[in-house]
């Protein structure tokens, strides 16, 4: 995946193992592929590594089968196993050029970030691409404050690289995220809780799109 192909994704779906059970990951990453995620996430906490790779080899499989990139969350040595498009790391992780030299020079490094002045710091060590969040109190990720809408222009205007809203962000208040100037989001709960998964992917993207 080049830094274009990344700049062209709007719609980023975490498939998060605490929400979906290991036997019905590749199905439900085939509903969100379906609905028009521009990227996957394989987001599992508390599971072995063994787990991990066999699960994220099996979702690289379908992912690349679409065009859909896979990103490995929290495991590069795991990203560079299964040959995903990306590496994903948190604030307390390895700096991104040792996630990069781990995952490998093909890989994409997203990193996380919590405020502008982190955001600014992950631009500066070369991060690909950022989440900036949570925007929203969430469940997925607890204790963390939310940052609120306000800072979402001032992030977009402090780093150029694609930045990637994400915390409690649904459908229904994804309007009023766009409208706080996000051009890219992540959502985990809303999607993978969602009845029909790819409608609500697909309504998702739908909003995305027209973003300038
Ligand atoms: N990272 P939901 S918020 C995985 O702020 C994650 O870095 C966050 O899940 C961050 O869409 C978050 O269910 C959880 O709120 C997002």
């Amino acid at each position: 995946m080049t830094p274009a192909d990344l700049g062209r994704c709007r719609l980023y779906g975490i498939l998060d193992l605490s929400y979906v059970e290991s036997s019905e990951a590749e199905n439900v990453a085939e509903q969100m592929i379906d609905g028009g995620v521009d990227l996957i996430q394989l987001r599992a906490k508390a599971r072995s590594l063994e787990e991990i790779a066999k699960i994220g080899a099996t979702l690289h499989n379908l992912a690349s089968r679409h065009g859909v990139p896979l990103v490995i969350n929290d495991y590069p040595e795991i990203a560079r196993r299964v040959r995903a498009e990306g590496a994903h790391v948190g604030q307390d992780d390895l700096p991104v050029a040792a996630v990069r030299e781990i995952a490998g020079a093909n890989c994409v490094v997203g990193k996380s970030t919590h405020s502008v002045d982190q955001a600014i710091r992950a631009f500066c060590e070369g991060a690909d691409y950022i989440g900036f969040g949570p925007i929203f109190a969430t469940p997925t990720k607890p204790d963390y404050p939310p940052i609120g809408l306000d800072e979402i222009r001032k992030v977009h205007d402090a780093v150029s690289i694609p930045i990637f809203c994400i915390g409690g962000i649904k459908l229904e208040n994804l309007p009023e995220v766009i409208e706080a100037g996000a051009r890219r989001v992540v959502i985990v709960s809303g999607l993978l809780q969602a009845r029909d998964k790819a409608e609500y992917a697909r309504s998702a993207k739908k909003l995305l799109t027209f973003v300038i």
